[in-house]
């Protein structure tokens, strides 16, 4: 039966404490190229309890959960103050989404949500949904915080509820706290998944875009843009070119995204981001990599062929089933790179990896061939270059290796 009010408010912050407090493990088997942890790192059950329970035996005489969270997904990550930041997409039971900050010490464990979430100021046309922020700490001193402002669309026929625009959001901060909001990107089309470069390029903010068409599709939206933009307190895109580009019978078919912002290696811009292929399941998102010039980062040159990440096990099942989707990683100084995911729009993951085994994947992965009989070719190569060398390493008779 129901404990006393007492017995059971011990017993939910104990329980949450376990939850917060567990060491995240990694999992026995990697690729070589990336290494995920057994763990997810943030659910919903990881909201503080003092957002969901009306914790007084007055108000709430049978502590029942008030305010529902639904899940904990897509967030943006940079490092502060020392410390794993991530600003969570909260989603509610009442299908907001809004923003809120974890931290974490040690990047893989122990993230523990601040008191509050994230007050981000309105435009004069406030947004019904925020999500999806991208961080940037620019050269210019601030830290930005772009993101889908989606509004019903006003020209919506009478009754239907479910046209939407999306625009980008556009917000800055000095201490993550505090966030000044910023005129919405001006676009011709509607767009997500918009990115801040951390660099000046040729004097000017440079913006990773997604153009599309409607509020779901890309439609005639060619991938992942690039626009550089005057003033990013009135950003509005005069030209944007397709920098990474979908095509037929691709994990990008559908659509792509940049991911976070570009990480610069020695071989140059490191890119993460997701794409999107249909199938008779539904959507299915991916995550990819891919690279650009360090003189130009909006000249392709690497494109590993397929997906370097892709739901498995439970990360295959949620909200929107089937789904990665990344918006955030962190590069620390001796190399390591977190990789923060969130499966099937409902939880958030870590991977870690390096940028010496990231920017040696992109390199030597092969392309995309774009058809079965190109796949099929690339392999034989490959099979023969390795039946050669293992002819090198394992003289005749000589099974040792
Ligand atoms: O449901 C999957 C994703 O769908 C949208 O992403 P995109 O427009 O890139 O396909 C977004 O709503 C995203 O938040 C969501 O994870």
């Amino acid at each position: 039966m129901y404990e006393s009010f007492d017995k059971r408010l011990r017993q939910i912050i104990t329980e949450h404490e376990q939850l917060l407090c567990r060491k995240n493990e990694p999992e026995s088997q990697h690729n070589g190229i990336f290494q995920r942890y057994k763990y997810p790192i943030l659910t919903a059950a990881h909201t503080p309890i003092t957002w969901r329970y009306d914790i007084s035996p007055k108000r709430n005489p049978y502590l029942m959960e008030r305010i529902m969270i639904n899940s904990t997904f897509n967030s943006g990550a940079i490092k502060f103050n020392g410390k794993y930041c991530l600003i969570v997409r909260v989603e509610g039971a009442d299908r907001k989404s809004f923003f809120a900050i974890a931290e974490s010490p040690n990047g893989i464990d122990n993230f523990r949500f601040r008191d509050h979430p994230l007050v981000i100021p309105e435009t004069e046309n406030p947004a019904t949904n925020i999500y999806d922020i991208r961080l940037t700490a620019h050269e210019d001193g601030w830290i930005y915080g772009i993101f889908c402002a989606e509004r019903l669309d006003p020209e919506a026929k009478p009754g239907d509820l479910s046209s939407a625009i999306a625009s980008a959001g556009i917000a800055r901060t000095k201490n993550l706290l505090k966030w000044e909001r910023l005129p919405d990107l001006i676009s011709k089309y509607q767009q997500r998944n918009v990115v801040l470069h951390p660099e000046f390029v040729n004097g000017k903010y440079a913006l990773y875009t997604r153009p599309q068409d409607g509020f779901i599709n890309a439609g005639s939206g060619g991938g992942i843009g690039w626009a550089l933009i005057d003033d990013i307190t009135n950003a509005q895109i005069e030209n944007e070119t397709i920098i990474d580009k979908r095509y037929y019978h691709t994990i990008k078919e559908v659509k792509n995204g940049e991911g976070p912002h570009p990480l610069k290696t020695p071989k140059g811009w490191l890119h993460l981001a997701h794409g999107v292929r249909n199938c008779s399941a539904g959507l299915r998102y991916v995550l990819y990599l891919y690279m650009t010039a360090l003189d130009d980062p909006s000249r392709l040159i690497a494109a590993p062929g397929g997906y370097f990440m892709a739901p498995i096990g439970k990360e295959r099942i949620g909200d929107v089933s089937n789904v990665l989707f990344s918006n955030g990683w962190i590069a620390d100084d001796d190399g390591t790179v977190y990789i923060y995911y969130a499966s099937s729009d409902t939880r958030m993951h870590v991977a870690t990896s390096t940028i010496d085994r990231l920017t040696d994947y992109c390199m030597n992965t092969p392309r995309d061939g774009f058809t079965s009989s190109a796949s099929v070719e690339i392999l034989n190569r490959f099979i023969d270059r390795n039946n050669q060398s293992v002819t090198e390493l394992m003289p005749i008779h000589d099974t040792s290796l």
